[in-house]
C-alpha cells in the first residue's frame, strides 16, 4: 500500500499572508489532491509544523486550513496521522498544549500524536512516530526508541550534520546514530531535502523564504511493503531571480513573475531608461514584491577555500575578513551572524 507523507505545511505562515496561501492552494488543488485521488491514497502522514504559529491562530488561517485542506481530506475518506512539531507546541519544554490537538478535534479522520507512539499503518507496517523532542519528553522518547522494534521511524527531528536549508548545515542537535537501529527514518523540521542513505529529510511542500528559492519541494509517496519512497514535486514557485544584462524591456516575458516575489540582479545597465521601462513592465504585470540589487561592493577574494572541518559561522566570518571591501567588516560580520541565527530558527 502507498501512503503520502507531507511535512512542515506551516498554515498561517508569513503573518497569514493571502499571497502565500493562494500559492499554497495551487499546490493542493492542482498537485496534491489530484495525486491522492488518482492513486487511491487514503492515508496521509504529516510529520509536524502543520500550523506556523506556536502561540495562536488567526481565524482566517484556521478557516483556510479547514476549508481547503481538512474538509477536503475528510470528504475523500483520507485518514491523517499528524505529529506535533516545534511550531505547533505552545510551550518550549512540553508538547502537551499543541495547535493540532486544539484546532482539529472536530475531525474524526485526524489522529494527533504528541508523544512517541508505535502506530500500525495500513494494517501492515509498524512505524514509530516521534514528535518534537523537548526537555520534558527527551528521556522517555530515547528509551522508547531503544525498546522499539519498528523498522521505520517518522519524526520531527533536529539532527546534527544535516542541511537546515540551502548552504546551511546544522551544527548542533541530536546525533543521527541514535536512530541507527531503523532501516528507514523520515523527518520533517528542516525544509530542504537531504539524506544520508537511511535518514531522509523530505522537505516541505513549497517556498516560504528567499533561501528556499530554486530548491525542489513537494510531498512524498511511501510504499509500506517495499519501504521505498519517491518525491512528487511541486512545480510552482514564489521567489524568482531575474538577472539583468541590458536586455530590452519589450523582449521580457513577464508571465513567470506575476504574483511572485522577484529580485532583479543588475549585472549591466548602460541604458537606465530601458531598465526603468523593464521595471515598470514587471510592476504593471502584477509582480507582488520587487527588489533590485545593483551594487556588488563585496569582492570575493580569489583564493577563498572552505575547509570541511569549519562550521558555517567561522566560514562566513573568514569570508568577510578575506574579502576586499571598504565597508566596515565588523558591522558586516555582526549583520551576517544575526541573519544566520534568525534563518536557523525559521525551520
Ligand atoms: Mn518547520
Amino acid at each position: 500500500m502507498r501512503v503520502a507523507i507531507i511535512t512542515d505545511q506551516h498554515f498561517g505562515c508569513r503573518k497569514n499572508s493571502k499571497l502565500f496561501h493562494d500559492y499554497f492552494l495551487k499546490f493542493y488543488n492542482d498537485i496534491f489532491f489530484p495525486y491522492l485521488e488518482k492513486e487511491n491514497i487514503t492515508t496521509v502522514i504529516d510529520m509536524g509544523d502543520t500550523f506556523d504559529s506556536r502561540k495562536g491562530i488567526d481565524f482566517s488561517a484556521l478557516a483556510w486550513a479547514k476549508d481547503h485542506y481538512y474538509d477536503r481530506l475528510k470528504k475523500m475518506g483520507v485518514h491523517v496521522h499528524t505529529i506535533v512539531g516545534n511550531h505547533t507546541a505552545y510551550y518550549k519544554n512540553t508538547n502537551d498544549v499543541n495547535a493540532v490537538d486544539l484546532l482539529l478535534r472536530e475531525y474524526d479522520n485526524v489522529t494527533v500524536y504528541s508523544e512517541a507512539t508505535e502506530v500500525t499503518i495500513d494494517e501492515w507496517l509498524n512505524v514509530l512516530f516521534i514528535p518534537w523532542i523537548n526537555q520534558e519528553n527527551e528521556e522517555r522518547t530515547f528509551k522508547f526508541i531503544q525498546s522499539s522494534d519498528c523498522h521505520c521511524a517518522m519524526g520531527h527531528l533536529e539532527l546534527n550534520g544535516f542541511r537546515a536549508h540551502r548552504g546551511c548545515v546544522m551544527d548542533h542537535g541530536h546525533e543521527s546514530k541514535l536512530y541507527s537501529k531503523f532501516t528507514k527514518v523520515f523527518s520533517g523540521h528542516y525544509h530542504t531535502r537531504s539524506d544520508d542513505g537511511r535518514i531522509y529529510y523530505l522537505g516541505n511542500p513549497y517556498e516560504m523564504f528567499w533561501n528556499d528559492a530554486g530548491d525542489r519541494r513537494g510531498f512524498t509517496i511511501f510504499d509500506t511493503e517495499t519501504l521505498e519512497h519517491f518525491h512528487v514535486d511541486n512545480p510552482y514557485t514564489m521567489f524568482e531571480v531575474l538577472y539583468y544584462n541590458d536586455e530590452s524591456a519589450s523582449l521580457l516575458d513577464v508571465r513567470p513573475y506575476v504574483n511572485k516575489i522577484v529580485k532583479i540582479i543588475v549585472k549591466n545597465k548602460p541604458r537606465p531608461k530601458e531598465f526603468e521601462k523593464l521595471v515598470d513592465k514587471l510592476l504593471s504585470a502584477g509582480v507582488n514584491d520587487l527588489k533590485i540589487v545593483e551594487n556588488f561592493e563585496l569582492q570575493e577574494s580569489e583564493d577563498f577555500e572552505v575547509e570541511e572541518s569549519e562550521d558555517t559561522l567561522s566560514i562566513l566570518d573568514r569570508y568577510i575578513e578575506e574579502s576586499e571591501t571598504e565597508l566596515e567588516k565588523t558591522f558586516i560580520k555582526n549583520l551576517v551572524r544575526r541573519t544566520y541565527q534568525e534563518a536557523v530558527q525559521l525551520v
